[in-house]
């Protein structure tokens, strides 16, 4: 198990011998799981799932009656209710190690909702702000700094990174793909692995 920043001492920085013991995918969901625990509780509620939905309604300025906004959601309800399904927890809270084993198998269990590809489309809609089928550096920006939160400058240079045709845009392909990458890579170096920066 790797702690993460909250729990060590300060000063401390995560010891590098846990970090080896774990594979990508893992290191991509601890910080997925760090990104997504709105309320800094150490354990994604339903609550967090909501808020996250929420911070595109706020950031695209969407009224929730918007059917983005409905999709996204409804989208992210389900989502929420697939971890738990893949947890086998009856309760509505999951640790990292939970979260993490559970989108594990999520990610590849298409039988009811193939949550990468559905995430990955009610998200382009949504910020695909001026709805011409395309990502702009600034409506990804938004996407990174307003729904995530992440502000380091590195990620800067994720828009480029996704736009893997050069054309100065991301394609609902190309978006797809870095989805794709993200949850079900182990290439840490895929331009979808390095979504949130190097891992
Ligand atoms: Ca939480
Ligand atoms: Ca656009
Ligand atoms: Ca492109």
């Amino acid at each position: 198990m790797i702690l993460s920043n909250a729990q060590l001492p300060s000063g401390a920085t995560e010891p590098k011998a846990t970090a080896t013991h774990t594979d990508v995918i893992s290191n991509k969901l601890d910080h997925t799981f760090t990104s997504m625990d709105a309320n800094q509780n150490g354990y994604l509620e339903r609550a967090d799932y909501e808020s996250h939905a929420n911070r595109y309604l706020q950031a695209y300025k969407l009224d929730r009656n918007d059917r983005r906004a409905r999709a996204i959601i409804a989208f992210y309800q389900l989502y929420w209710l697939e971890l738990l399904r893949h947890a086998g927890v009856d309760g509505d809270r999951l640790t990292k190690d939970q979260f993490i084993a559970a989108q594990r198998l999520a990610g590849i269990d298409t039988s009811r909702l193939n949550m990468v590809e559905g995430s990955s489309h009610a998200v382009f809609d949504c910020i695909d702000d001026d709805g011409d089928n395309e990502i702009s550096k600034a409506e990804f920006e938004r996407l990174l700094r307003d729904v995530w939160k992440v502000t380091a400058p590195e990620a800067r240079e994720t828009s480029a990174r996704l736009d893997t045709d050069g054309d100065g845009a991301i394609s609902r392909q190309e978006f797809i793909r870095s989805q794709r990458e993200y949850f079900l890579s182990s290439d840490a170096d895929a331009p979808g692995s390095l979504f949130f920066g190097p891992i």
